[in-house]
C-alpha cells in the first residue's frame, strides 16, 4: 500500500495523518550519550567495573573510548533517526582540557564546553545526570552513606551538576532536565532501612539547595526497585522518589524508568496517574527482560502503551520529558541506538494515529463491545507506510534504507578501533 492510500485509510477513522507527523516532529527526544561506550565515560579509569546496580553485558568491538569517538558515533545515529533530538549526558562524560583534570565534586561547567558546541552545531537541546556510580567514592554508598565525608563529596557533586544543568540550558536555550539516581543500596538484609533514606533525603534537599531557575533546570528523582548486588534493599525506592517529588513539586519532577519496576507492574498505566497529581514528570525509555537489564528499546506492547498514555494525556504538551535509557554491549552499539530511537518514535506515531477521541467517548459511553472491535482493528492499519513517509519528511531512511549504512560505518569506522 502506498502512503496515500495509507492516508485515506487514517482519514476514514477521523485521524489526520499529515497533523500526526507535524506533532511528531516537534517532540524532543533525549538520545543517552551511554550507550555508544558502555557506561563507561572519561573522568575515571575506564576499565573499571560498572557499579552501582547496573551493568553491561557484551563485548562487541567498536566502543567509542574517547570523546571525539563518542561523538562521531551520535552523529551517525543523528543521521539516522528522525524527530528533535537532545543529548543526554552524565558527569562523567566531562571533557578536560591536556593534563588536567578534577574529581567530580569540583566538576565545572567548563568541562562540558566541548558538548555544548557539539549541541549548538546540530540545534540539540541537553539534558544532564550526576553520576552517582563508578567511583572509588561509593562506600558503597553515596547521597545516603553513614560516613559525612563521602556524603559530603556527593553532595558537592549535586551541587556542580546543578550548575553545570543551568549553564547548559542557558547557553542551549532550552530546558535540561537533571536526574539525580543513585545505586544506593544493600545487597542482603539492613539492619536500618529509614537512616540511609533519611540521609539520602537531606542530601537532595542540600544538592536542590543550589540555586537554579526551575524553568530552566528540571531537577528528576529517579526510584529503583533493585539492582545486581543490591537485591535486597534500594535506598531510592519508587515510594521514596514519589514522595520526594510529591513533597517538593516547586523544585523538582518525578522520573520513571520502566525497567525499575515489579515485572507485572507497567509505567503505562503509572503515566497517568502521576499526571494526575505532577505538572511534569519524566521518564527513561528501556526494556526490562526479568530484570532492569537495560534492554534496547523495541516496537512493542508496552511501549506502545507507554506513548498511547504519554500522547493521550497531553503528554507531549512539555508535560512528559521522554529519554532513553539502555545500554547493549552485545550488538553493534550504533545499530542498538538506533533501534531503540526508531521504536520510541515509531509507537508515538502510532499513538498520534490513534483517533483518541472516538475511542474515549466509546469508554465514556460504556460502549466496550465496540471499543474493544475499534481498538484490535487499529492493530492492523497501514502504519508502515506512514512511518517511512515521516522518515523520508525527516530527512532520514525509512525502514529497509539504514542497516546498509551501519554496517558501512562499522567497516570503515568501528572495526578500525579494534
Ligand atoms: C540505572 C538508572 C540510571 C542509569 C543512567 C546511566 O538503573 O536507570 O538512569 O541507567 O543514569
Ligand atoms: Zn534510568
Amino acid at each position: 500500500m502506498s502512503f496515500v492510500e495509507a492516508k485515506e485509510k487514517y482519514a476514514a477513522i477521523g485521524v489526520d495523518v499529515q497533523a500526526a507527523m507535524d506533532t511528531l516532529k516537534k517532540v524532543p527526544i533525549s538520545l543517552h550519550c551511554w550507550q555508544g561506550d558502555d557506561v563507561r565515560g572519561f573522568d575515571t579509569d575506564p576499565n573499571k567495573p560498572l557499579t552501582g546496580g547496573i551493568q553491561t553485558t557484551g563485548n562487541y568491538p567498536g566502543r567509542a573510548r574517547t570523546p571525539e569517538e563518542l561523538m562521531a558515533d551520535i552523529d551517525e545515529v543523528l543521521k539516522l533517526c528522525p524527530g528533535t533530538k537532545k543529548i543526554n549526558l552524565h558527569a562523567s562524560y566531562a571533557i578536560f582540557e591536556e593534563g588536567e583534570w578534577v574529581d567530580r565534586d569540583k566538576l565545572e561547567p567548563k568541562h562540558f564546553a566541548k558538548w555544548v558546541e557539539f549541541c549548538k552545531a546540530r540545534g540539540l537541546g541537553a539534558d544532564f545526570n550526576p553520576t552517582f556510580f563508578s567511583h572509588p567514592m561509593c562506600d558503597p554508598l553515596t547521597l545516603s552513606s553513614p560516613n559525612e565525608e563521602t556524603r559530603r563529596f556527593w553532595i558537592n557533586h549535586g551541587k556542580a551538576c546543578i550548575r553545570i544543568s543551568q549553564y547548559l540550558a542557558e547557553e542551549l536555550g532550552q530546558p535540561v532536565t537533571m536526574n539525580i539516581w543513585t545505586g544506593d543500596g544493600f545487597k542482603d538484609v539492613p539492619a536500618d532501612r529509614m537512616g540511609p533514606r533519611v540521609r539520602y533525603k537531606e542530601s537532595i534537599d542540600e544538592i536542590l539547595s543550589e540555586p537554579y531557575d526551575f524553568k530552566l533546570v528540571k531537577p528528576c528523582i529517579e526510584s529503583k526497585v533493585f539492582g545486581i548486588g543490591v537485591e535486597a534493599y534500594t535506598v531510592g525506592s519508587a515510594e521514596f522518589a514519589l514522595s520526594y517529588a510529591a513533597m517538593n513539586k516547586d523544585k523538582c519532577i518525578p522520573l520513571m524508568d520502566n525497567g525499575h519496576y515489579h515485572p507485572t507492574e507497567v509505567v503505562s498505566d503509572k503515566i497517568p496517574a502521576l499526571l494526575a497529581f505532577f505538572p511534569e514528570i519524566a521518564l527513561h525509555v528501556t526494556r526490562p527482560i526479568r530484570w532492569d537489564s537495560d534492554h534496547v528499546v523495541l516496537f512493542d506492547d508496552e511501549t506502545k502503551e507507554i506513548a498511547k498514555e504519554i500522547v493521550r494525556c497531553g503528554g507531549l504538551e512539555g508535560r512528559v520529558n521522554i529519554a532513553l535509557d539502555y545500554f547493549d554491549a552485545s550488538i553493534n552499539r550504533i545499530s542498538a541506538w538506533t533501534v531503540g530511537f526508531r521504536n520510541v518514535q515509531k509507537a508515538l506515531l502510532s499513538a498520534l494515529l490513534t483517533p483518541a477521541k472516538d475511542l474515549k467517548g466509546l469508554q465514556d459511553a460504556s460502549n466496550f463491545t465496540e471499543l474493544m472491535v475499534r481498538q484490535e482493528e487499529l492493530k492492523t492499519m497501514p502504519f508502515g507506510d506512514v512511518w517511512n513517509e515521516y522518515c523520508h519528511q525527516c530527512g532520514v531512511p525509512a525502514d529497509g534504507e539504514w542497516f546498509e549504512e551501519v554496517l558501512n560505518y562499522e567497516k570503515t569506522v568501528l572495526e578500525v578501533r579494534a
